[in-house]
């Protein structure tokens, strides 16, 4: 059964983040993102966002070089193309290299879209089976051991089931000891963000003693060889995000013994088919996998939640409520944490409504295309 598009808007968002939010690379304030929408000739409407930032600090893409490729190379291929089923999307977009967050921006709308025509939970059309998923949060770099502490508190009291605290050279083995000593049974976990080499094995070994669950991408953004070492060298598990783009790089790393871990974000690896793809090589592999973050805004956060409903996302992701981020959220109603775990929505497709009026509130360009 063919998914016909009548047409596409690309709509350029700005949102003020409620605290900033600092990592080894840089501090955010606000989010510049693209929220896609694609409709049918029956006024079906599904919605997809682009996670990516500003500046190519956490990978090469931009919001600028989304437009781009959206507007130029993967908007015309679905308008030259028949689609029957969301899968077939990442194979049209295949002769496209890389630009993984303006496909899954793409991608992400069709199977919203598709599961609004099957009048199905998109969580359901994924294969999905949970009802709830357990959730953690990720704390930024901050100014003082004290702020990081008290925040830490606030979450441990909320009942998140998880903390990341991000670590930089300078932020990292004296404040992870201080947050263990204060905390000594949270599951905590750091991350990284390419900020080692391995000329700091010695210092990264030093973890080891603090029962962390995973240290999250330490070296190179695009590298798995020398993850490889390090993890040879650590007993802390290694967690791969930055590195793994595809199926194929899990495998890779996999083989190469580069993590035990890998986070699954639907923005870098180019959608969700291409998730659910390496949710299962990981699965078969006895290779834990859960659901990363990107500062999302609502439909991103639903997606993520979708995806989460997967049996082989076993550990606590980042998708926190929407009110650690937004003062208002562009869904209905916003994404809420109860104890850590997040109900996941039994509607169809993402399971939230757009809020129109705040939508229209931040946007501040918009094309459309017609098909
Ligand atoms: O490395 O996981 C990351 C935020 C921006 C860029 C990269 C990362 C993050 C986070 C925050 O850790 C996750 C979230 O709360 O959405
Ligand atoms: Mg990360």
């Amino acid at each position: 059964m063919t998914i016909p598009i009548k047409q596409i808007t690309l709509r350029k968002l700005n949102m003020e983040l409620k605290h900033p939010f600092t990592t080894s690379f840089g501090t955010m304030q606000s989010k510049h993102f693209y929220i896609v929408e694609i409709s049918d000739h029956e006024g079906n409407k599904g919605y997809g966002e682009s996670v990516a930032f500003i500046s190519p600090w956490y990978s090469e893409e931009t919001v600028e070089t989304n437009l781009h490729v959206m507007r130029d190379f993967l908007i015309p291929i679905l308008k030259e193309n028949t689609i029957n089923h969301p899968d077939d999307v990442s194979k049209l977009f295949e002769p496209i290299k890389r630009h993984q967050m303006a496909k899954a921006a793409l991608e992400t709308a069709v199977w919203d879209l598709y599961a609004k025509r099957q009048k199905q939970p998109l969580a359901k059309a994924l294969g999905g089976e949970k009802k709830q998923i357990d959730v953690g949060v990720s704390i930024g770099i901050k100014s003082s051991i004290e702020d990081l502490l008290n925040e830490i508190q606030e979450n441990v009291d909320a009942g998140y089931k998880r903390i990341k605290i991000k670590i930089k050279p300078g932020w990292d083995v004296d404040v992870l000891k201080q947050v263990r000593k204060t905390f000594p049974d949270t599951p905590i976990m750091a991350d990284a963000n390419s900020a080692y080499t391995l000329e700091d094995m010695n210092h990264l070994k030093q973890l080891d003693d603090l029962d962390l669950m995973m240290i999250e991408q330490p070296l190179a953004y695009d590298d798995i060889v020398d993850h490889a070492t390090l993890q040879a060298n650590m007993t802390t598990p290694i967690c791969l995000d930055e590195s793994i783009h595809s199926l194929e790089d899990t495998r890779k790393a996999i083989q190469l013994g580069s993590c035990k871990i890998i986070n699954i974000k639907i923005g870098r690896v180019g959608g969700l088919t291409e998730s659910k793809k390496i949710h299962d090589y990981c699965l078969a592999h006895h290779i834990d996998v859960w659901c990363g973050g990107m500062l999302e805004a609502g439909v991103g956060r639903a997606h993520n939640i979708a995806l989460t409903t997967l049996s082989g996302f076993t550990m606590p992701g980042d998708t926190a409520g929407s009110e650690r981020y937004w003062h208002k959220d562009i869904i209905e109603p916003a994404v809420v944490v109860e104890d850590g775990v997040i109900t996941v929505p039994d509607q169809a497709g993402i399971g939230y409504e757009i809020d129109e009026q705040a939508l229209e509130e931040f946007t501040v360009e918009k094309e459309t295309f017609e098909f």
